[in-house]
């Protein structure tokens, strides 16, 4: 892992219906992010947070199905600047979400320095929804399909190029909660997915090592998008869309470690923390403690 990193604060909940989850970075600061990672000798600059417009009333834009889609774009296209930045000052950007629609800026600003950027995508959901197939017009449910040039031209076309990835270089970790048109877009372009039915039968130290093999061998950067609600609602319950029968907090620090090892990440996010549905900030705390071993913590 590099020893340089960027942290970038995304306070954004416009990608959703449910307050608090633009509190997320302030709650993981709260929780020791920089001093953890300090710890581990890393050298570590906060950018603090992007500055994302508050619109006075929450919509949908100009006749879609797309809940806040301009200021949804306006923060994505600053984030990807910041992001495009940070990786060409050659440093770690490690971004703290906000609601998961951040990650169409984090790739936009990433993915034009790679010829075959890798995805990990750690969450219960696809998020492959566009606004033709989501139920619910939440633009936090289609970051992975807008990231694959599919969805709004305004959240495809961030950052002036697309796609940003490639369909065989993803891999989805955890996922229980699918969408009819998610499952179509997943067998037609054939994307690696272990639900939890995989996970459960192979074993997640299986699925750590299949999937690093995979993006080994075809990638050159990966970049891990982690999802809060991959994890059970037991372990994190402090997410705004929690689906029961997930990922265990030691599972998902096996799958940390097991990254740290292979030393493949190349850029990261954490998001969907709502500090408003926690319970004293545990949600926070596991994220930061991801980070932790996703750097490379260990016992002894
Ligand atoms: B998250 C959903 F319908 N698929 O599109 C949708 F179930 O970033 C949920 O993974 C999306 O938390 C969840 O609204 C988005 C729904
Ligand atoms: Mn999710
Ligand atoms: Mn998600
Ligand atoms: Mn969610």
């Amino acid at each position: 892992m590099k020893k340089d990193i960027s942290l970038i604060g995304v306070p954004m909940d416009l990608g959703q219906n449910r307050r608090g989850v633009d509190m997320g970075p302030s709650a993981m600061r709260y929780a020791g992010v920089v001093e953890r990672l300090e710890a581990l000798h890393y050298e570590l600059d906060d950018l603090g947070d992007i500055d994302i417009s508050r619109p006075d009333r929450y919509r949908k834009d100009d006749g879609t199905n797309l809940r806040n889609l301009l200021e949804v774009a306006e923060a994505n296209a600053k984030l990807a600047e910041v992001v495009d930045e940070v990786v060409r000052e050659d440093k770690f950007p490690l971004v703290l979400g906000g609601d998961h629609s951040i990650a169409i800026g984090t790739l936009a600003g990433v993915a034009k320095h790679y010829q075959n950027l890798g995805v990990i995508w750690y969450d219960a959901h696809a998020d492959l929804n566009t606004g033709e197939t989501s139920p619910s017009g939440n633009i936090h449910g289609m970051p992975l399909a807008v990231s694959l040039g599919i969805g709004h031209e305004k959240l495809t076309g961030i950052g002036g190029y697309e796609p940003k990835i490639r369909p065989e270089n993803i891999v989805i970790i955890g996922a229980r909660s699918l969408d009819e048109g998610e499952k179509k877009l997943i067998r037609e372009k054939g994307i690696k997915i272990y639900t939890m039915h995989e996970i459960d039968r192979l074993g997640m130290s299986t699925v750590m090592e299949e999937t690093i093999h995979y993006l080994q061998k075809q990638t050159d950067g990966v970049h891990l998008s982690l999802d809060l609600d991959g994890l059970d609602p037991h372990d994190a319950p402090g997410v705004g869309t929690p689906v029961i029968g997930g990922l265990s907090y030691r599972e998902s620090h096996l799958a940390m470690e097991m990254l740290a090892e292979a030393n493949i990440v190349t850029s990261a996010e954490f998001v969907e923390v709502n500090p408003i549905l926690d319970e004293k900030n545990k949600t926070a705390s596991i994220a930061v403690g991801l980070m932790g071993s996703l750097f490379g913590e260990k016992l002894l």
